[in-house]
């Protein structure tokens, strides 16, 4: 029988694009989205869906059974900014749903599972220009912290048991298919969308607050890149570096401006300024490319033309 692949967490900003793309490559029938509820039109119509919550290991389990799953994605998490506001919510999410599927990987109920992790597992003492992989990492948010332990377990469940267990560590991700939610990376979808509509925005981080992003594709790519990879090529366990572009408001609102002239940003920076300031500014991420080929194709210019183009044939 071919190989069914599950999708915890599948109706929130990458698990939809994830999603889709799987079913393109796998057939739909061989991909389970899962949600703890419903996710857009497009992603409801592509497939099967099956409302699932990914903390509690018994209705996982038996998911994991009935579907004959060979493959996990699990996307399923609390980010940075909701997390600050509710610390013990985002532990649990984060930390029990990976525990209750390297669990399953560790019993061999799962071949492979890929989990994400993020550039806030750095933190304030981390050097912030081509942040190496490693490096000083203490993190200074929920999130941060959860991300971090959570890449020990995988490199535990690796080496200690043999689980099979891939990650990146996902810089902002902007996409136009479904909305990020929670993040502190969110003003650079948020403009783009009051900017069609209002041709003004007020962002929550400061002009100059430089930060790495992804355009989804490049986002997608990578994640399909890793998890087809020879598993002897992999040298990281814990979670591989990823950049794509860096930038900072005020350069995305300039780049906005050369598609709407009259579009005009203003600044009163909020609590996601501090999250923001112990996040690196670039990264590198030679061993993603050493290791399986990683090369972005998105940058700044493409990425912004893109979401004007995307979002606004809907508005
Ligand atoms: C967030 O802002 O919390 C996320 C992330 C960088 O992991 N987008």
């Amino acid at each position: 029988m071919a190989k069914t692949i599950l999708i915890l967490g599948a109706c929130g900003q990458i698990g939809t694009e994830l999603t889709l793309t799987l079913r393109n490559l796998h057939g739909s029938e061989r991909v389970i989205a899962s949600d703890i509820r419903e996710g857009g039109e497009e992603l409801m119509a592509s497939g099967p869906f099956e409302s699932l919550d990914a903390t509690d290991p018994n209705a996982l389990e038996d998911a994991v059974m009935h579907h004959e799953v060979e493959e996990v994605y699990l996307m399923a998490a609390m980010l940075s900014a909701t997390a600050e506001k509710f610390p013990d919510r985002a532990w649990h999410l984060n930390m029990t749903s990976l525990f209750n599927v390297l669990k399953l990987a560790k019993e061999k109920m799962i071949d492979k599972v890929f989990w994400p992790s993020s550039i806030a597992v750095f933190g304030p003492n981390t050097p912030k220009d081509r942040t190496p992989q490693s490096t000083i990492m203490e993190p200074s948010t929920v999130y941060g912290i959860s991300k971090q332990a959570g890449e020990r377990w995988c490199e535990y469940y690796n080496r200690k048991f043999g689980v099979d267990v891939r990650s990146l560590r996902y810089p902002g991700l902007i996409s136009w298919k479904t909305e990020p939610g929670g993040g502190t990376t969110d003003y650079a979808v948020e403009i783009f969308h009051h900017a069609l509509k209002h041709k003004s925005y007020t962002s929550f981080l400061s002009a100059g607050t430089e930060l790495p992003m992804m355009y989804m594709d490049d986002a997608i790519r990578a994640t399909i890149t890793l998890m087809r990879a020879n598993p002897e090529q992999l040298q990281v366990r814990s979670s591989y570096n990823l950049q794509a572009m860096s930038f900072t408001p005020d350069q995305l609102s300039a780049a906005i401006r050369k598609h709407i002239p009259d579009f005009r940003i203003r600044y009163e920076p909020d609590y996601r300024q501090a999250i923001a300031d112990s996040w690196p500014g670039s990264i590198d991420d030679t061993p993603a490319r050493e290791d399986w080929g990683w090369e972005p194709q998105f940058g700044l210019e493409e990425t912004t033309a893109i979401m004007l183009k995307e979002l606004g044939k809907r508005s």
